[in-house]
Parts: C-alpha cells; sequence; structure tokens
C-alpha cells in the first residue's frame, strides 16, 4: 500500500485494516522499520506540520529529506516509470511509450470514470439513482473492453501498458470484492471470457502477483466500510481460480 524505497525490504506497508485514527502501519503491529512510526499521519505531519488534508496511501516518501515527494496514484505510477528506470530488474519496460501515450490517456479516462472510481461510485452510493447510474456506466464499460480484448492481447494493442496496470487493479478485487461488497453484482468477472483469461494473464505475472494479498484485500473492504457492512462478517467466496491457464499468449 505505501511505497518508500525500490528495495523491497525497505518498503513500508500498512495494515489491511483502515481504522479511525486512519491508516496504520504494519501486520501484525509492527511499526514502519524507517521512522518508526504506528500511524501513516506522522509521515504527513513530519513532511508538513501544518498539513490538515486527507491521509491517503500510497505515498512516494524520500527517505533523505523526510518528505513526502507525492500521493497521488496517477502520478506516481509515471515517475516509477520515468525517474527511477535505473532501479528496475527490467530496465527497458515502458509503461508508458511516446508512440501510445495519446491513446493511453485516452483510455484511462473512461476507464477511471466508470471502472476504477466506478464501482467506488456504486459502491458508496446511498440512494438507488446514482447507484444505478454507476452501475449502468460500469458494465458498459466492461462490455467495451470484452470487445477490446476479444480482438487484441491489451488494453492499447500487442503491449502491456500503464492503462492495463490502472484497470487490473480493479479487476482483481472485482469477483472477491466489489461483485457483492459494492453491489456490482449484473455478473461475476469471471463470466466475461476474455476480461477474465485478460485478468489472469497479469495476475500471473511474478512482479505482479507477490504485490496480490487476497485475504488483505477481502478483510480491508469488508471490515473497514462498517457502514456497509456492519457486521464486519468476510464472505468466503466466490471460489474462483487465479492461477488457471490463461492462453492469452496462443490467442494473440
Ligand atoms: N488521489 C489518491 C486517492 C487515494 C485514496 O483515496 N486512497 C484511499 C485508499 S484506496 C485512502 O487512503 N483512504 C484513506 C481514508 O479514506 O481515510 C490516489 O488515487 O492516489
Amino acid at each position: 500500500l505505501i511505497l518508500f524505497d525500490f528495495n523491497p525490504h525497505h518498503r513500508s506497508t500498512v495494515d489491511w485494516l483502515l481504522e479511525e485514527r486512519g491508516w496504520r502501519f504494519g501486520f501484525k503491529g509492527e511499526n514502519d522499520p524507517i521512522n518508526n512510526f504506528e500511524y501513516l499521519r506522522e509521515v504527513y505531519l513530519q513532511s508538513d506540520p501544518e498539513y490538515v488534508g486527507k491521509v491517503t496511501v500510497p505515498v512516494l516518501y524520500d527517505k533523505k529529506t523526510k518528505k513526502v515527494v507525492n500521493n497521488e496514484s496517477s502520478e506516481i505510477i509515471r515517475q516509477l516509470n520515468t525517474e527511477f528506470n535505473r532501479f528496475a530488474k527490467n530496465k527497458e519496460l515502458d509503461l508508458y511509450p511516446q508512440d501510445l501515450q495519446q491513446q493511453i490517456d485516452e483510455t484511462n479516462s473512461w476507464v477511471y470514470d466508470t471502472v476504477n472510481n466506478g464501482v467506488y461510485k456504486a459502491g458508496f452510493a446511498s440512494k438507488q439513482e446514482p447507484y444505478e447510474v454507476a452501475y449502468d456506466a460500469l458494465f458498459s464499460s466492461l462490455d467495451r473492453i470484452e470487445g477490446i480484448l476479444s480482438k487484441q492481447r491489451y488494453l492499447i494493442g500487442s503491449r502491456l501498458t500503464e492503462a492495463d496496470v490502472r484497470l487490473f487493479t480493479t479487476l482483481v478485487r472485482f469477483d472477491p470484492v466489489y461483485h457483492g461488497h459494492f453491489k456490482c453484482n449484473r455478473q461475476l468477472l469471471s463470466s466475461f471470457e476474455n476480461i477474465w483469461a485478460y485478468t489472469r494473464e497479469l495476475y500471473q505475472i511474478a512482479a505482479i502477483k507477490e504485490t496480490i494479498h487476497f485475504d488483505h484485500i477481502k478483510w480491508h473492504y469488508y471490515n473497514s466500510h462498517r457502514k456497509i457492512n456492519p457486521t464486519g462478517v468476510v464472505p468466503k467466496g466466490p471460489a474462483i481460480d487465479f492461477e488457471a491457464p490463461h492462453g492469452r499468449d496462443k490467442k494473440f
């Protein structure tokens, strides 16, 4: 959830439970290894003692200056892709290549509005109409994405890009959480032939898989949003297999 350092052993993570006092470091009560802070709020205040804004993840933090560099994921993803390539395992990987930038930006725009943010609009709606508007926009975008992915391997064509990484973060949570908790239940994601195979393909990339903890994902949503799920009981299902062969390499 929070990236402090490009050495994975120096990365600080917050607990999956979002408490009333905000994000707390560590799993099993460990403080963060850099400043020994207990709450993420302390990082924001260290960086700016006057800070009164929202305390959110992710955070990109500079250990030397002890400052928050950025807390906006759409900007952090770009900074990681350009400013920090020399720390990457695969230095050739460019998720935002010059010739695809316009297409990536256009895709990000409707995918963010209707899918990434769409599930939240549906899930947190407290009135019928905005829920239904968000639900309809979400599923019409998923139908559109299913069409795209039936003709090409990735959202923008034959290359994996930032647009795929951004979409994946919502897709991987869809059946475990959004289908039930956020009432995005026209169908399970795993009932879309192409989106589901594509989600499995991305999930099975080792560097992606190591960042996914389904138990944390489910515990977080079902326990942190007590207005939506007052008992905090976490559903066991649905039973889905992210490890099944995806076949996307043979199809395209
Ligand atoms: N603009 C931010 C929004 C981040 C955001 O809202 N993060 C949520 C978790 S996904 C959070 O930390 N919420 C804390 C809270 O609501 O107290 C981004 O996308 O990076």
